[in-house]
Order: C-alpha cells, then structure tokens, then sequence
C-alpha cells in the first residue's frame, strides 16, 4: 500500500532556507527528515526544539556513506539539498573545505540518491547561485540573468556551485533523474546568519538604537544585490519539484538595490536618517574577487511555477529590523 505521507530529505537544516522549508512543507503535510552534522553541533539544540517534528539523521555532505544511510531510512520522495559553505568571503579562506562540500558534496548527495532509489522516483533539488553569473562586468544581460545566461565564478563558492550545478545537469541527462537547479539571488530575513551583509546592518541597527553596540564596520559599499525574503523563495523550491518535467528556474526580485541603499532604509526604520557616522569600512571585509551587480529576471518562474513574491525590499528590511531590536531589547 502507498504511503499516505509525502517524505522530503532536507541537508542544510540548522540554515536560513533549511528552517523556513522545514516549516513550510511540514504545512504541506510532509514527513520531513533532514542530515545534521557533527559530533556536537551547536545549533542542534535549537533545531530539536523548534522543529520536533523533524527526524534528525547524522550524516555529513562529506561522506558518502552517511547519506546512504539517511536515504536508507528516510526513504524520500523529494531531497532539498541546501547544505553547502554558503559565504563567498569564507569560501576565499578555505577553499578546499568550500571545494569538498559545495562541490563534491552534491556528487554524493546524488550517487546516494541513485544507489539506494533503482526505481528513479526520487526528485531532487540543488540550490545553486547567482553567484555562478560573476557580475555585469562579465555578462550583462538585457533585463537581468536569466536560466540561459552565461556564468563567471568570482569566488571558490562560486566555482564550487558551478560543478554542482553542472552534475545536477549531467546525471538529469545521464540517467533521467528528476534532478533541478534553483538559481536564486540573495534572499534574506530573520533566520539569515550574522555573518551575511544584511542580517549584520539590521544587527547593528537593532543593537545601536539600544545603545549596546557604536558602530558597524564593514567592508565594501558598492556592491548592488537582487534582495528577496527567504520565505518567498522555499516556496519556489518546492514549486520546482511538483513539475512533471525537470527544468532550472531562477528565483530574483528583478530589482537590485546597493548596500548603501539597505544602510539607508535601516537606519531610518529606527529613526536614524544619516548612517554615516556609524559606519567603518574595514578592509579585512573586503574580497580577493568582488561580484559587482547582481540582478535576476524572475519571468520563466513566474510563467511556468506560478511564483511570486510577497515581500518587496522596504517590507524586508522592515521586517529585519523589527526582528532584531525585539531579538536584542531582552539582552538590556
Ligand atoms: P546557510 O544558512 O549558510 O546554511 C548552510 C547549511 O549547510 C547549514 O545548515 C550548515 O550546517 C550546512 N552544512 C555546512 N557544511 C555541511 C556539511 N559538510 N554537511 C552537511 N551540511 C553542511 O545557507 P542558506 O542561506 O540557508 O542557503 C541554503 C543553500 O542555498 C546553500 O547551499 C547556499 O549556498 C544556497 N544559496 C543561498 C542563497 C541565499 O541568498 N541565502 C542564494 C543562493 C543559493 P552547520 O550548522 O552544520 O554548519
Ligand atoms: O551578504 P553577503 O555575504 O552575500 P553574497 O556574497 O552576495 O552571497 C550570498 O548570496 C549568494 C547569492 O547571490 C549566495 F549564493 C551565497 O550563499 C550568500 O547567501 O555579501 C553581499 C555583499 C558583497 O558584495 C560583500 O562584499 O556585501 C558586501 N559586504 C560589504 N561588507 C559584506 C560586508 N558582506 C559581508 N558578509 N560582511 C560585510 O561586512
């Protein structure tokens, strides 16, 4: 007899997107599994508690065998694969690391999938970047990039989701998996990490206003993002899975705004109309490689998923900001 339950396998749990699509197709009525690694990792604790939910596998994007054993058990029908080192910076400091799990990791997660799924049911999705495009300065795309758009790595991330984008593809044509890319643009909200740029300023914002912190100093200002809410676009991930044909979409806003702008729109959620005084630049923030402008044309999602998005830019630094001065007025 057919389970009545969908199961979906998600390796990225304790991250942005992994927290939010836990939620979402827990709603949907999934049974949801996910990896977590480590012999004691930190952010364990708090995944038990907010997602009980959840049956929790030790297993690693590193080692093959550990994702076997996941599969084994968990026996999903859709797998979210959203681990990875995910900051571009960190990437240019361990590269080989960046290398083995952004990278190769997506090899293994897909060798599991084969090895333990003869029938070929299984459907997978590989959360891959606009971080592969490399900026206006090596592709400049009329309205902005699109699924057809040419790629230039900027960074070890970048170069290491680009092979993962690339086996998706190749074991799609090879053995006629059901196996998507999700090329989406920088997507934020109150579960992005501290170490990114906007999760950092609401952050600061939050903490200056309350006068528990002096200043922000980061690195540079220039750069232009196509900024969404992380909600809006797990939705686009799982939208991708119910096709009948596997095909790759890119998530974006169509808008691209400098961090200048988002400093801007910050400050003034808390009543402060010049940042300047507050902020530092610190080169120690800066890239080796630095990808300039990053704008994404939404329209193939659009058309054929249905997707939209709920939340625009001013609603999503708002909505970060109130986060963090809430987050941030309990440590007074
Ligand atoms: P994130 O918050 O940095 O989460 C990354 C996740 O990967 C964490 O759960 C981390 O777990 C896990 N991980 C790291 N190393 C691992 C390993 N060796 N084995 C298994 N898991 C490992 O990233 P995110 O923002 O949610 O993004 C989700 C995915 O989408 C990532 O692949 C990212 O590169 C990609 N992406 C993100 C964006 C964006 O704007 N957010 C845009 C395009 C693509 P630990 O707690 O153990 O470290
Ligand atoms: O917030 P960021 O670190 O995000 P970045 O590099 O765009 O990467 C994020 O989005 C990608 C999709 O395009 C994902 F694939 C990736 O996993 C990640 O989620 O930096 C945004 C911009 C960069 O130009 C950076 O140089 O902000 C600039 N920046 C300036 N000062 C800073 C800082 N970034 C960080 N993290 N910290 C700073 O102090």
């Amino acid at each position: 007899m057919a389970d009545a339950k969908k199961r979906a396998l998600i390796t990225g749990i304790t991250g942005q997107d992994g927290g939010h699509l836990a939620g979402f197709l827990h709603e949907k009525g999934y049974e949801v599994f996910a990896i977590i690694r480590g012999q004691h990792n930190p952010r364990r604790e708090a995944v038990v508690s907010e997602f009980p939910y959840v049956t929790l596998f030790d297993a690693d994007l590193t080692d093959q065998s550990s994702l076997i054993r996941a599969m084994q058990v968990a026996r999903p029908h859709e797998v979210y694969n959203l681990g990875a080192i995910s900051h571009v910076g960190y990437s240019f400091k361990d590269p080989q690391l960046t290398n083995d799990v952004t990278g190769k990791g997506v090899l293994n997660m897909l060798e599991a999938i084969r090895l333990t799924d003869p029938e070929n049911k299984v459907k997978f999705y590989q959360a891959s970047t606009s971080e592969m495009f490399g900026g206006l300065e090596y592709n400049r795309p009329e309205k902005g990039y699109t699924e057809e758009s040419s790629f230039h790595p900027r960074s070890p991330y970048g170069v290491a989701k680009l092979y993962g984008y690339w086996i998706t593809k190749n074991y799609r044509e090879s053995y006629d998996m059901f196996a998507v890319s999700g090329i989406l643009f920088n997507h934020e909200g109150e579960r992005r990490g501290v170490e990114f740029v906007t999760r950092k300023i609401t952050n600061a914002v939050a903490r200056i206003k309350l006068g528990l912190q002096d200043d922000l100093e980061l690195g540079d200002l220039w750069p232009k993002r196509d900024w969404g809410y992380a909600g809006d676009y797990v939705r686009g991930m799982w939208l991708m899975l119910q096709q009948d044909k596997p095909e790759d979409y890119v998530l974006a806003t169509g808008e691209t705004h400098s961090i200048g702008e988002f400093l801007d729109l910050a400050f003034k959620e808390v009543g402060i109309d010049d940042w300047k005084p507050y902020v530092k630049q610190n080169p120690a923030f800066m890239r080796p490689a630095e990808v300039d402008v990053l704008l994404g044309d939404p329209t193939k999602a659009e058309k054929e998923l249905g997707w939209t998005r709920d939340v625009d830019f001013p609603g999503l630094v708002k909505l970060m900001v109130e986060h963090d001065l809430a987050i941030e007025s309990t440590k007074l």
